[in-house]
């Protein structure tokens, strides 16, 4: 499969939202290479997203699409892919929508481990409503809710990667666009993971983020060295605390937690899909029955 297959802009003259030099381009054409190198073709993927301008990939990429509200992309991600297993389910949004307003979504799809692959454009900033602070702006930050004249942003910033790992998220791993070849990288490992795969993106946003520039990015990031070793969730939780320089790669797996699919044990016996099996009507209605009885 060629990545050109996943370009709709082929087939379809969009009008792109996005500000010329946004990191987000580049997020597309890796995203497209990746799905193309790993073999699957768009009929099998579906993404997910929820609101802003990262959230407008699924309009550019020629894959199945749900996109729906702010921060609610991945319950409807987890419920497709438990509800048809043979597809590839990818959740991809921004700072603001994925851990901002989808925080508590994102702390409890860590805990079910769905297999799906969540993909947070992190600009440290809200890019679709004129640059307010997201939660991973950084203190000092200047935003139009914290004029740099009275110290810019406060609050303490959210660590993505230090709360997955606390939660033993099953993958966990940090890509900075500057760099398409290792973001692509590690996107095609954590799409391939069986379990929640964490991948968050630093993709600078260049007309509300005038701090956190490609220029600050590279110079704030390393890379984890090949003796590192992502299964020691002690070392990979120390890497996702330093403040200095953020380490870029893959910081944590954790290989053996089960799925939420295979916990359900919907899948047991039978691989169909749920829309392949016949509805039990009188199952459903006892069901139903019970749950009135119990209230
Ligand atoms: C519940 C809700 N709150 C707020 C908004 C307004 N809103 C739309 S996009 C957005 C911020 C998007 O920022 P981010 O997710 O970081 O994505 P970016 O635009 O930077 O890619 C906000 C606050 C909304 N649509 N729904
Ligand atoms: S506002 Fe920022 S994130 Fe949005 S398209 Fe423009 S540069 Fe990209």
């Amino acid at each position: 499969m060629e990545s050109k297959e996943f370009d709709i802009m082929d087939r379809v003259n969009y009008d792109i939202a996005w500000c010329p030099g946004c990191g987000n381009y580049q997020i597309r054409t890796v995203m497209m290479q990746a799905l193309a190198e790993l073999g699957l073709r768009p009929q099998e993927v579906v993404l997910v997203s929820g609101i802003g301008q990262a959230a407008k990939m699924p309009h550019y990429i020629r894959v199945n699409v749900f996109n729906g509200l702010h921060g609610r992309s991945l319950p409807p991600a987890a419920a497709i892919k438990a509800s048809n297993p043979h597809l590839t389910v990818i959740a991809e949004s921004g700072d603001g929508c994925m851990y901002g307003e989808g925080g508590n979504h994102l702390v409890h799809t860590i805990l079910r481990n769905p297999d799906i692959t969540a993909i947070v454009h992190d600009n440290m900033v809200y890019g679709l409503t004129k640059g307010q602070a997201s939660p991973t702006s950084r203190r000092g930050t200047p935003s139009p809710l914290h004029p740099a004249d009275r110290q810019g942003v406060t609050s303490e910033p959210l660590n993505p990667l230090a709360l997955a790992i606390s939660l033993n998220a099953s993958f966990v791993a940090r890509a900075f666009i500057g760099d398409q070849e290792q973001t692509k990288d590690i996107l095609k490992k954590a799409i391939r993971h069986r379990g929640f795969a964490l991948v968050d993106v630093f993709q600078p946003c260049v007309t509300y983020n005038k701090v956190n520039t490609f220029r600050w990015f590279k110079d704030n990031t390393y890379y984890l060295p090949d003796s590192y070793d992502p299964t020691d969730r002690v070392s990979a939780f120390q890497k996702a605390i330093e403040r200095e320089r953020l380490p870029l790669g893959v910081l944590y797996v954790s290989p053996d937690r089960p799925t939420f699919e295979e916990e359900s044990g919907v899948y047991d016996t039978d691989r169909r899909p749920l829309f392949q099996r016949e509805v039990d009507w009188k199952k459903l209605e006892a069901l139903i029955c019970s749950m009135k009885s119990a209230t």
